[in-house]
């Protein structure tokens, strides 16, 4: 079965009502490709806002981190249960944003995996290198090591997503070249069919991210391993539409 090409948005912590209403608007008007899975990640604040905004069927909304309890006494922790009771329908995990400033490490973002999974909500599930790993040659040790906490927690893979998103490439402006993205994404791939077996790993998509723009984005075009982007800095402007009709 043909894995849906899949375009996140992750507006990270940028927008303003006037800003994500024309982010929308531009989906909304667009002609988007039928065979493509959009999801857009804005703060949390605007979740509720976007998803009353958003009328194409190819888009849905997704939070950019939830914990690993539904309510409680858990000052300005984002609930998965909550996100969904406003239409939103995934969430993105790991980010090297929450691994590196928020101290997060793989021991929770599994534990939020399996919890945002249980609860009914898709996962968009980060992991990648920083410089200093790949200057050392361990970026597989490391991408393997992240991954291999989350298959600890989480059995069904369904309704994960994963976000190779090397640190070095991220709001840099210098993307991975798509050969050395499809090397590595082919190596996840494998290192999921080990784990997980074949049919987790021919379904599940592996999605690039860092600095994926609306320019580079057709050179990943035909990297068989590449099935989508996580799009930060360019999911907030015109050029988010290219991305996603990049393989129409
Ligand atoms: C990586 C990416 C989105 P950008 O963080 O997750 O951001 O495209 O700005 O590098």
């Amino acid at each position: 079965m043909a894995r849906t090409f899949f375009i996140g948005g992750n507006f990270k912590l940028n927008g303003s009502k006037k800003s994500i209403k024309e982010i929308v608007e531009r989906l909304n008007t667009a002609s988007l490709a039928d065979n493509v899975e959009v999801v857009i990640c804005p703060p949390a604040t605007y979740l509720d806002y976007t998803v009353s905004l958003v009328n194409k069927k190819q888009v849905t909304v997704g939070a950019q981190n939830t914990y690993v309890k539904a309510s409680g006494a858990y000052t300005g922790e984002n609930s998965v249960e909550q996100i969904l009771d406003v239409g939103a329908k995934w969430t993105i995990l790991g980010h090297s944003e929450r691994r590196t400033i928020f101290h997060e490490d793989d021991k929770l973002i599994a534990e939020k995996t399996k919890f945002a999974l249980d609860n009914g909500a898709g996962v968009i599930l980060c992991i990648g290198e920083t410089l200093e790993e790949k200057k050392a040659g361990i970026t597989l040790d490391v991408v393997q090591r992240q991954l291999k906490a989350v298959i600890a927690e989480v059995k069904d893979w369904t309704n994960v997503v994963i976000a190779y998103e090397p640190v070095w490439a991220i709001g840099t402006g210098l993307a991975a070249t798509a050969d050395d993205a499809q090397d590595i994404h082919a190596s996840i791939r494998k290192y999921l069919a080990k784990e997980l077996g074949d049919k987790v790993a021919e379904e599940t998509r592996i999605l690039y991210g860092g600095s994926a723009n609306g320019s580079n984005c057709s050179s990943f075009q035909d990297k068989v391993d590449i099935d989508g982007f996580l799009v930060g800095g360019a999911s907030l402007k015109p050029e988010f539409v290219d991305i996603v009709n990049s393989r129409a």
